[in-house]
């Protein structure tokens, strides 16, 4: 999966694709360099990140989605509101990424149920304003399954098929740099909840926080981070994870077919 947000201030490509055209081009260059699908965004969720109305949202996300889809790229849209994603399946997307998983919106999942697209739900404990406070875990990897299920159960409930739903542990999101290592080492546990699981590190501050300088400057959010994404990446995969999100697209679609290529074993599936 790409990541193509078409934002002003997102913490590693805001400002970059804001513009319709350059958006579109960079979704295009991402699917010929790998990505099965272009993760659409058009709000922040950076930690701290204020909310931008549902309007503004729409009018940063529709155009790039119906161009895209009209030069046959699969899209999924990256937002917490229903009335986003249903304009935006309208406009072409194909899946619905929410960050939330379906906590932010009491009507996603109706949305969802009706259109019949495939739904990621995140784990999420909070908007992104306050949600560093909400990082509290006795043991995070029990806690993030147990709360996973529960979105699960409530998309089961509202009518969503099984087959249709995608989760993902929201490395970042209420989640300090250990929580993050701690999920990365037991990704087993949560992909034996019987779904496809998302991991979704690219360029992510804990990453910063790893390899930083030797005066302890956390390496900036950039580029300089997509090598570390790629080995994470690369690692979730072999843990058994079905799917991967990322900024810089073909180096992490060359470690994968290397690692195919390999045939090493895969640890769960
Ligand atoms: N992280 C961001 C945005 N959307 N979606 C999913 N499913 N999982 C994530 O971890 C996730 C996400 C963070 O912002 P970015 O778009 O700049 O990576």
């Amino acid at each position: 999966m790409g990541i193509l947000n078409v934002t002003p201030d997102s913490f590693s490509d805001g400002g970059r694709y804001a513009d319709r055209s350059a958006a579109v081009a960079h979704g295009i260059e991402m699917r010929t360099d790998g990505a099965h699908v272009i993760d659409v965004g058009g709000e922040s969720t950076r930690p701290g990140a204020g909310r931008v109305d549902a309007a503004e949202e729409s009018r940063r996300v529709l155009p790039v989605i119906r161009d895209l889809a009209a030069a046959g790229v699969r899209v999924s849209i990256d937002t917490t509101r229903a009335s986003v994603a249903a304009a935006a399946i309208e406009a072409g997307a194909v899946a619905v990424n929410d960050v939330s998983g379906g906590l932010a919106d009491p009507d996603m999942a109706a949305v969802v149920a009706s259109s019949g697209v495939p739904w990621i739900l995140m784990h999420w404990r909070g908007h992104s304003r306050g949600m560093q406070q909400l990082a509290v875990y006795q043991d995070v990897v029990a806690e993030v399954r147990g709360e996973l299920s529960q979105r699960v159960d409530a998309a089961l409930a509202a009518g969503v098929a099984a087959e249709k739903i995608i989760i993902d542990p929201g490395l970042g999101f209420a989640k300090s740099a250990e929580h993050n290592w701690a999920l990365t080492r037991h990704l087993g546990d949560l992909i034996s909840l019987g779904f496809p699981l998302l991991f979704a590190t690219s360029r992510k501050s804990y990453l910063g926080a790893l390899l930083r300088g030797p005066d302890g400057t956390p390496r900036p959010a950039g580029e300089r981070r997509d090598a570390a994404t790629v080995a994470t990446s690369v690692l979730a995969v072999a843990a058994g994870a079905w799917g991967v999100r990322v900024h810089q697209v073909r180096d992490t679609a060359d470690a994968l077919a290397v690692w195919t290529a390999s045939g090493a074993p895969r640890l769960s599936s």
